[in-house]
Order: structure tokens, then sequence, then C-alpha cells
């Protein structure tokens, strides 16, 4: 494969017809990897990408607030000592502009953007078995051919605004948080709805509040939050920490969520006394962050009794900061544990509802019965805005795969095929679907670790398994239905051992309507899932069956 040789040819409507060793699709975090990774085998490649710029969730989650909840000192690439070295974080918590220059540094630095193509949303990915050929055609008229398609269309890439009716009468402006204008909008002395309380809602209220004339939250769910603790990067932190760097990002590896520098606590919640739990679920609130929070014990994802101490101490906080009792109740999360839901991270977002200008709609009592023409009607009350914002989440870690049409010569789509909920092996490929990879697809660690650690673990494996595919002249790749089944159902196992099923969230899938429940992340662990994913390379790629 490695001698196919790139050629422009005829073009299809307003693109290029181009043949490719591999194609890329998204040009996000992990598209670029790929890129970059599938250039260092020699290979040619294009990356096809929807916007009109790299970057994936931070080229368009432009929202007031937006910034990633893991430490900057850890979200970024670990593949170059130089990159890591030189970039500088202002903050503990990168924002999303930050972060987006951040990926086009990579880009530039790394000469990636003479192979990503913008503006071009891959619309469909057919496999030719008699020439173990994908194409690839995008909705502006571009064909590629490779033998190799990457998915890097990412977790939390489709957007989804809930069908409410009358939607189109509203006379105002409406947003969603992953499709955020790029000039920004202003909300000054405007009334500003937002709905939904997920970690884009949680980010965003505190500063809608802070420009609005008024904000109505509407709340269906409530969700937990600890604070952030954000502030301005601690030189000395950057120092040691970039002084220890590959010390560190190996030691990720060895960690269940890919981030170094948590010890494993080693006790249970309820071994400890109520003073002892309080003095260190307080220590770690006061210190900020999830996973030190979670980290609190051992047991605190998979024993009930366990969690609802962690819970309770939350929900204590909440009433503690909110000053009307009703609204603390209102925002006092009862119907999961915490941390089965993704948690999220906050600045003086419990303390928002302490504001004059802000009110909350409980819709989870009272649910939206339609937009009109002048804001949002309940079941109970109008209410009258200028501004509506969909913080309503995403179609995750299928959705992006699930609205391309992929299949294999005549067969069924993948969308098809996942009917019932993805199946993978090892998040990596799906049987059926020949030299196709998905990057952090369902069934892998992905968004239950550090997202950059589990991108660059699977283009490795990915590029490991094309170039030992090269060494033994094979040009064809895809799980075992046996193996397949086997992962799928130790990935649901593992999940059925933990609290994390109890949540409506959508890591099941219960955010979309008539979406399959299904648990798609894999739970077990970063370490655990790499070291499986290591072993079975060095099986030869056991349950996988390779042929010329
Ligand atoms: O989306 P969500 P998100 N009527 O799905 C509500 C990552 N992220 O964009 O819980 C009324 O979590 C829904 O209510 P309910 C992170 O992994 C990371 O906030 O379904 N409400 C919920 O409150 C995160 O988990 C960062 O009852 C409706 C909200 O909308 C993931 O992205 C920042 C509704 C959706 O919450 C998604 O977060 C932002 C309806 N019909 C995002 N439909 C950081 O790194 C939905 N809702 C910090």
């Amino acid at each position: 494969m490695s001698d196919v040789q790139e050629r422009e040819a005829e073009s299809a409507g307003d693109g290029r017809e181009l043949q490719l060793d591999a194609i890329v699709v998204g040009g996000g975090l992990g598209g670029l990897y790929a890129l970059h990774r599938l250039r260092g085998l020699g290979l040619t490649a294009r990356v096809f990408e929807t916007g009109s710029g790299v970057g994936g969730t931070w080229f368009w989650n432009r929202y007031p607030g937006a910034r990633c909840d893991v430490e900057s000192m850890e979200y970024s690439y670990a593949f170059d000592d130089d990159l890591q070295q030189e970039w500088k974080w202002p903050e503990r918590y990168g924002t999303q502009p930050e972060i987006l220059r951040y990926i086009n540094h990579v880009a530039d630095r790394f000469d990636l953007r003479r192979d990503v193509i913008l503006n071009a949303r891959v619309v469909s990915a057919v496999f030719d078995p008699a020439r173990a050929m994908w194409t690839v055609r995008t909705d502006r008229g571009d064909v590629a051919r490779a033998p190799f398609c990457i998915m890097a269309t990412g977790n939390l890439s489709t957007p989804r605004v809930p069908d409410f009716k009358g939607i189109e009468t509203f006379k105002g402006r409406w947003y969603h948080s992953g499709l955020w204008p790029h000039e920004g909008v202003d909300f000054s002395g405007l009334r500003v709805g937002v709905i939904g309380t997920g970690s884009s809602g949680v980010q965003m209220i505190p500063l809608i509040a802070a420009a609005a004339k008024h904000l109505h939250v509407f709340q269906r769910t409530a969700n937990f939050s600890l604070p952030a603790r954000n502030g301005p990067m601690d030189l000395e932190i950057e120092q040691t920490h970039k002084a220890e760097y590959p010390a560190r990002r190996a030691a990720a590896y060895e960690t269940p969520f890919g981030i170094a520098g948590f010890p494993p606590p080693v006790k249970s919640a309820l071994e400890a006394t109520p003073e002892e739990r309080d003095a260190k679920y307080e220590a770690k609130w006061a210190e900020g962050g999830s996973i030190s929070f979670l980290y609190s014990y051992n047991d605190l994802l998979v024993n009930q009794a366990a969690n609802d101490t962690a819970s309770e101490f939350v929900r204590d906080k909440i009433r503690s900061i909110v000053r009307d009792p009703a609204v603390a109740e209102l925002l006092a999360p009862k119907d999961h544990p915490i941390g089965t839901k993704r948690l999220c991270l906050d600045t003086n977002y419990y303390e928002t509802y302490n504001r004059d200008n802000v009110t909350l709609v409980d819709v989870g009592s009272s649910p939206i019965q339609e937009i009109t023409a002048t804001g949002v009607r309940t079941a109970d009350a109008e209410y009258e805005l200028d501004a509506i914002v969909f913080a309503t989440g995403f179609d995750a870690m299928t959705g992006a795969l699930r609205e391309i049409d992929i299949r294999v010569g005549n067969g069924p789509t993948l969308a098809e095929t996942w009917a019932g909920g993805p199946v993978t092996y090892l998040g990596l490929m799906v049987s059926g679907f020949p030299n196709m990879f998905t990057i952090t697809g369902p069934g892998s660690p992905s968004v239950k670790t550090q997202m950059i650690v589990a991108i660059e673990q699977h283009m490795d494996w990915i590029a490991d398994c094309l170039a030992a595919m090269r060494a033994r002249g094979m040009r064809r790749i895809e799980p075992s239905v046996e193996a397949e089944r086997d992962w799928v159902r130790h990935v649901n196992e593992i999940a059925d051992g933990t609290l994390y099923p109890l949540a409506n969230s959508w890591y099941v899938g219960a955010n979309i309507p008539g979406k399959p429940r299904v648990f798609m992340p894999y739970v077990g662990g970063f370490a655990l899932y790499k070291k499986t994913c290591d072993a079975v390379a060095e099986n030869g790629y056991e349950g996988f069956v390779m042929s010329r």
C-alpha cells in the first residue's frame, strides 16, 4: 500500500478526487494526530473536516465560559517533548480560545494543514470488498479512495436541539452550545433562557447571568457540579510538571483515567468515620477538580452506600451556598449517584442562583411544551425571552458515525448494524467493516479518560497495526465476530459492576429519544485497557482476521 501514489484526477462536483493510502475523517485532536502518525509511516493521507478550521470540539464549542475540565498541564499532546516543554498554558484549566490556539499551533508546527481539507463534511464511506478500497465522499463533491479509513469523528460532536414544537416561530435568536457563532453573542440587556444544566450549561450560566438583563435556567434534571478552582498557572507547578513530563506521561498510562498524580485510594468510604469523611471531602472540595474528589475513596463508583456519603456532602454544599432553600433543593441532584453522570466543574455556578436576575425553572415537573414566538411555554407558565440557548448536549459517542452512510458494498450501514447499540472490538474496529478504524470509539475508555491520552494510544496502536500489516504483506483486517461479541460482553459486565448504568446519562444514550440504552464507554480503566490492546498486538493481533 505504501507505493500507492497520490493523484489528483478529474474533479467531482466542486471537489477533487484523490487516491490515498488512508483517509481520516475529522480534523480535531484525533484527526490531526492520525495524520501525523500516518505521515510518519510514509503514507499519503488527507483529513476531511466539516468546519472551516481545525480543532473539532474546540472549534465548535465557543460558548461563554467554555473551558476544559482536565488541567492544562495534562490536556495536551505527549508525542513531542519540545512541544510540551515550549507551550505555555496561562491558567490551571485551558479556555476554549487557548486550546484552539494550541491546536492551530500544532497544525502549523507539524505542517499538517496542507493535508487537511476544510469545509468538507463526509457523507458516505463505502468499502469495495473486491478491491479492498474505501471510497469517501463529501457534501461538496470530493471523492477520495484509500485502502484504510480512520474515523476521528469525536465523541461529542453531533449537537442535538430537542425536537421542541414551535421552535421555528421564535422571533428572537437561538443558539446551541456546540454550534456557537464565531463572532460571539452579546446578551447584555436581554432576557435569556438557557435550557440544559450539563457541563456546558453549568459553565455558561454564571457568565450569561452576569451579562443578561434576566436569565431563566430551564432545568430538567439537576447535575452534580464541583468547584474547578481555576486560576492563573502556578509557575512552580508548571516548572515541576515540565521537568517531570516524560515520567508523568508514562505514569498516566498506568492509571484508570490517563492522568498521573492521583494516588489510588485504598480505603472504602464506609470504613471511615463521618468526621473523617467530611474532612476528606472538604479538602477535595477546596482543592477543586473531579478526579481528586471521586478518588476520595475506592468504592464511590461501585457501592451505593459509599456513594451516598459523597453525594450527600455535595448536596449539603449546594444547600449552604444557595440562599433560597426551595431553589437549593431543586439544584441538589437526587436521581443519580455522584459521578455516574459526567461530573461538572464550575466557577460560581451555585452562587449564580443567589442573583436577583436569575430564575430556576423546574422543567422536570412541568416540562417544556413548546417554543412560542416570544419564548418558552411549560406545562404551567409562559416565559418571555429575547434569546434561547440550548445547552442540550450531543448524540454522544455514536452520533457522528451514524450520520455517515458507512457500508460495505451493498450491505447494511453502520447505523443499521448498530441499531441495537454499538458493537466494536476494543472500540477500535467493527466486524464486517474491514480496514476502518475508530479513534476512541464506543467500547474504549474514551470519554472516561484524558481524551488526548486515549487518542494517542489509539492512533499509536493503529499505526503499529498498519506497519505490521505492511511487514506481513496483508491488505485487509477486521475483528472476528467472536472477539467482538466477547469484548462487548466484557464492556457490559464491567459497567454492570459499577453504579454507572443507574444514571440516565449520555453514556447510555438516555438524552436521545429512541436511542438504545447501552453503556458505551469501557470503564475497566485505561491502564487495563491499554494492556489488553498491547497484548492483542503482541499475540499477532489476536481476535483480528488479516488477509492478503
Ligand atoms: O450536554 P449534557 P453538555 N428538555 O448532555 C438537558 C462534555 N463537555 O453539552 O439531564 C429539557 O451533559 C439535559 O437534561 P437531562 C462533557 O463530557 C465538557 O452539557 O437529560 N432539558 C441536560 O441537563 C459533558 O458531559 C466540558 O434531564 C433537556 C442538558 O440538557 C458533555 O460534553 C464542557 C432536554 C444536556 O447536558 C456534554 O455536556 C462542556 C429537553 N428536551 C461539555 N434535552 C468540559 O470540559 C436535554 N436537556 C468542562
